[in-house]
Order: structure tokens, then C-alpha cells, then sequence
């Protein structure tokens, strides 16, 4: 029988899950599948934890997740189609949940699906080799420290790609006397009360999480942009400045001559995608990205078809994206789709590659996803949903993040599933302080 690897059991190994589940329950004969997930639970990203650095077994930290982290686009843009928010809570909720809420969905799905027999969780994978039409893949079952070799024909690799800080050096930073850390180390916001907060980077993660040392008590937060400021309307005491120079003791220079002192400095640099277990010529090296350099369809391996990566892009959309990959992956398994010639393949993604490289604006690359995963549903029976629809939205958040930083997730949005339009949180998010499921779904 066909053997089926699948490496991660956070929300894209999950929709790979999903998609042979719902094979399956169609009756159509699948292949005998493994999910390899190292942590003792699924969820991946969204598995919020304290540690920080290692974790209990002495692997390294997968979740850059913070405490008070809510949904930073609406929720409408990743509904997943085949089981709307409306169904998992049974009403329609507000469009910008907290993590809990975004995990309760996932998991609810994941559980309904039948499938967690199929995860080895505590089971950290070691090495992919080729070896004969598949793969022999090395993987260590952490508890019991046993080395397991098994051979598979496919692999999906689903590890996801925000868990590898990327960590810039910057003169003099070794001198400063407060705290120096990187966003995926970022636990809670409550430590920067009545501080002064260095914030460097200018995209989601520099954004919410200065944002939210603001609202949780910070005195100043300063952000300093590489390229281009957020240029936001920010709260009092907020402000924007160019890349820093040099650091000295708790002072701060930066390009534009200006200098202030800090207690804290919070890199929000961005991450690496990293796949130790993998050898070079089956690596995925790109950056973060819209298109996925030598994976046809952003999927599938061009030197060889029988490796798999899911939710490697840069995301506007998440699991609805990693449910589209996943239906794809799953009908070039079963042979519902037969792949075209290498030099076809090699021409198709070369156009992608090209659309992106003139892309100008966050619109044109909202546009641009939302083909990528029209271009993937085409032919699928992944049910169908208002795809256009989220493309609107997407835009019309962008817009209203302009319009306020603060208040973009007091608005809501309509449901590309249920067609239903999401009531209003009964807290503005500036003022709401408590995050809890409870709390969330009250009202
Ligand atoms: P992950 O969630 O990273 O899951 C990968 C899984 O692979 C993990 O469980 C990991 O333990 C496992 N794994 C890794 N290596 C191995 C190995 N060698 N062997 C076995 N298992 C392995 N998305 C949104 O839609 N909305 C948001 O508001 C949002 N906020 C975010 C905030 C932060 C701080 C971050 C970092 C991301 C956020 N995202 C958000 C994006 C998030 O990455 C996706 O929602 C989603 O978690 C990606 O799923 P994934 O399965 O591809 O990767
Ligand atoms: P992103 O979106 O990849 O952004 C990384 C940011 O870090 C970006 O603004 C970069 O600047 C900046 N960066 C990278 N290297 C440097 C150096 N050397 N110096 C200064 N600034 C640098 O990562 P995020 O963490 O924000 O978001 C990733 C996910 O996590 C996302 O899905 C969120 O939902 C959560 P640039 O603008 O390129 O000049």
C-alpha cells in the first residue's frame, strides 16, 4: 500500500489531514498516512506556551505565539469552507478572535475529522533521504530517545516557517543594559509596563506587538524601520524612526541622527524557513515570499514529484490557503490529478514567479494569493466558497488599518461561507484587556 508521510501536525499538516479524511469518508480508498509532530499536541503555531528557547525535551520552542495575541486579519479570510465558525460555535462571532478562539476552531475541525490516530505526536523527524521512488525517513521518538527508519513514498513537509528567528547584528547592541530579544521569544506584553520599548522591523509582527506593549502599560514605544515606516496613526507616545546605527549602554542612535534611551529591545526581524532534516537538494530555500522558488503550484517539488510542502508562502491568507494546497496534494497522490512535464511545470512557475517580482502594492498581492489559490481549486472538490469576496475584505481591512491602528479589529466583516455578516465585539480591542474564550464569546 501507498505510504504517506506527513511532517507537522500544525494547521497545514492538519488540512493535509483533513483532505485524505474526507477522501476517505467518500470512500474512496487512501494511502496508508503517518503524522510525524514533535510537540505532545496539534496545533502547531497555536499551541501557546511559556518556555521560551528550549522546550521540556530539550527541542527548540516551535510557537512565537504571545498571550495577548488576537487574530490580526479577519477571521472570514481563512473560514475554512467546509466548516464555517457559525457550525464549530454554534453562532456567528465576531471577526477578529483571540489565539484561543483561532485554536478551538482548528482543533474542532481536526477532532470532527477522525484523524488523530494517524499522528505520532513526540516524534521529531530527523532526516528525509531519497530511496527508490520515496523517501527513508529517519525520525526519533523524543521520550523514549528510540531511532525509528521507515520508508514512505510521498512526504509532505507541513513545519511551517515563523519558528527559526532571524537575528541581525547592530554595533554596540553587546553593550546594552536592558533587555535584548527576538519576537519569537516574545511571551507577554505585561514585562514592558512602564518601559521605554525599541521595536525593529516594520511588518506584522514589529506592528502588534509594539501595539500591544503600548496597551498592556509601555511608556514609549519607538519603531525603526529598514526600508519603509508602517506609517500608521499611531497612539501618544508611539513614534516611527529610520534603522537604528549603533546602540550604547541603554542609548540608541539612529540613521537619522536622533537618539533616545531604551529599556528594552524587541526584534522583530522576521524569520528563517529551515529544514534541518532535509538535504539540499530536496531544501525549499527561499525567503518570505508569495512565490516558493522549485515548487510547481507552490506545492510540489520540481525535481521530484513525490515531495510535498505545504504553507510555505508569505501568508495574506492561512488555513484556507493551506486547505487548497492540501486538496491539490492530495489529488496528485490519489492520481486525480496528473502533473504536467517537468519543462510545462518549469514555465508555470516561472510566470508566478515573474507576476510577483511586479507586484506594487498589498492589493495587487492580495490579488495575486487569492489567484494562486483559484488557480490550485480548480477542479477540486474542496466545497466552493466567495473567494471574491475575501479578496474585497482583505482590501477593505487594509483600508480600515489605515484608517485606525487601533480600532481595525472593532469592525466586522461577512462571512465568504455562511454569506452571514459577523456581529461586533461587545469590547472595543484597545480596551479589552481580557482575552479569554469565556470572556470572547459572551454576548
Ligand atoms: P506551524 O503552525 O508552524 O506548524 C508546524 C508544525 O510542525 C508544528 O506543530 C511543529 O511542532 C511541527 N514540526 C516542525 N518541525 C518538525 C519536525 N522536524 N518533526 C516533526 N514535527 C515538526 N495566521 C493567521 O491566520 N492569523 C493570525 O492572526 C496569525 N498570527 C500569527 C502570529 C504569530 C506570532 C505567528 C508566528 C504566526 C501567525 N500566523 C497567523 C501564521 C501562522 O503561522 C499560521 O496561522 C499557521 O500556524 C501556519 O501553520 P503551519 O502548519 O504551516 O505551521
Ligand atoms: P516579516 O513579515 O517577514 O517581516 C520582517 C521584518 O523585519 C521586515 O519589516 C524587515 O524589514 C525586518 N528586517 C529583517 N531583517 C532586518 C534587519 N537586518 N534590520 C532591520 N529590519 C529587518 O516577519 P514578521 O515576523 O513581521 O511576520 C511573520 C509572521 O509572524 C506573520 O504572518 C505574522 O502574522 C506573525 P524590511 O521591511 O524588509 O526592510
Amino acid at each position: 500500500m501507498t505510504k504517506v508521510c506527513i511532517i507537522g501536525a500544525g494547521p497545514s499538516g492538519l488540512s493535509a489531514l483533513r483532505a485524505f479524511s474526507t477522501a476517505r469518508d467518500q470512500g474512496i480508498r487512501i494511502p496508508d498516512i503517518t503524522c510525524f509532530e514533535k510537540q505532545n499536541n496539534w496545533g502547531g503555531q497555536w499551541n501557546f506556551t511559556w518556555r521560551t528557547s528550549l522546550d521540556e525535551n530539550g527541542e527548540p520552542v516551535h510557537s512565537s505565539m504571545y498571550r495577548h495575541l488576537w487574530s490580526n486579519g479577519p477571521k472570514e479570510c481563512l473560514e475554512f469552507s467546509d466548516y464555517s465558525f457559525e457550525e464549530h460555535f454554534g453562532k456567528s462571532i465576531p471577526s477578529f478572535p483571540p489565539r484561543s478562539v483561532l485554536r478551538n476552531y482548528i482543533v474542532g475541525r481536526a477532532e470532527m475529522s477522525n484523524v488523530k490516530e494517524l499522528i505520532k505526536f513526540n516524534h521529531s523527524v530527523r532526516l528525509v533521504e531519497e530511496d527508490k521512488e520515496g523517501f527513508m525517513v529517519t525520525v526519533e521518538d523524543i521520550h523514549k530517545k528510540r531511532v525509528i527508519k521507515e520508508y514512505f513514498d510521498y512526504v509532505i513537509v507541513a513545519t511551517g516557517h515563523f519558528s527559526v528567528p532571524n537575528v541581525p547584528e547592530f554595533e554596540g547592541i553587546e553593550t546594552f543594559t536592558g533587555r535584548v530579544m527576538h519576537a519569537h521569544d516574545f511571551r507577554s506584553a505585561d514585562e514592558f509596563i512602564g518601559k521605554d520599548v525599541l521595536v525593529v522591523g516594520a511588518s506584522y509582527s514589529a506592528e502588534d506587538i509594539g501595539l500591544q506593549c503600548k496597551k498592556y502599560g509601555a511608556k514609549t514605544v519607538s519603531f525603526s524601520f529598514r526600508t519603509a515606516p508602517m506609517d500608521f496613526i499611531w497612539p501618544n507616545g508611539v513614534d516611527e524612526r529610520p534603522l537604528l546605527t549603533s546602540v550604547n549602554k541603554n542609548s540608541v542612535t539612529f540613521r537619522d541622527g536622533s537618539h533616545k534611551n531604551f529599556d528594552a529591545i524587541i526584534l522583530c526581524t522576521g524569520y528563517l524557513h529551515s529544514f534541518p532534516f532535509l538535504p539540499e537538494d530536496l531544501r525549499l530555500v527561499t525567503n518570505n515570499r508569495l512565490f516558493s522558488p522549485g515548487l510547481y503550484k507552490g506545492v510540489v517539488w520540481n525535481d521530484n514529484t513525490h515531495l510535498f510542502y505545504i504553507g510555505m508562502q508569505d501568508q495574506w491568507y492561512t488555513f484556507t490557503m493551506f486547505d487548497a494546497e492540501a486538496w491539490y496534494t492530495r489529488d496528485v497522490i490519489l492520481e486525480k490529478i496528473k502533473l504536467p512535464v517537468k519543462d510545462e511545470r518549469t514555465v508555470d512557475m516561472k510566470k508566478w514567479d515573474e507576476r510577483e517580482n511586479k507586484l506594487e502594492d498589498a492589493y495587487e498581492m492580495i490579488d495575486y494569493q487569492a489567484d494562486y489559490i483559484r488557480a490550485l481549486l480548480e477542479g477540486s472538490d474542496y466545497p466552493s466558497f466567495n473567494l471574491e469576496l475575501t479578496q474585497k475584505e482583505f482590501k477593505a481591512w487594509k483600508k480600515e488599518k489605515e484608517k485606525s491602528i487601533v480600532g481595525y479589529r472593532d469592525k466586522s466583516y461577512c462571512s465568504p461561507v455562511t454569506n452571514k455578516q459577523s456581529p461586533i465585539h461587545h469590547t472595543k480591542w484597545w480596551e479589552a484587556m481580557d482575552d479569554t474564550i469565556e470572556t470572547y464569546l459572551k454576548g
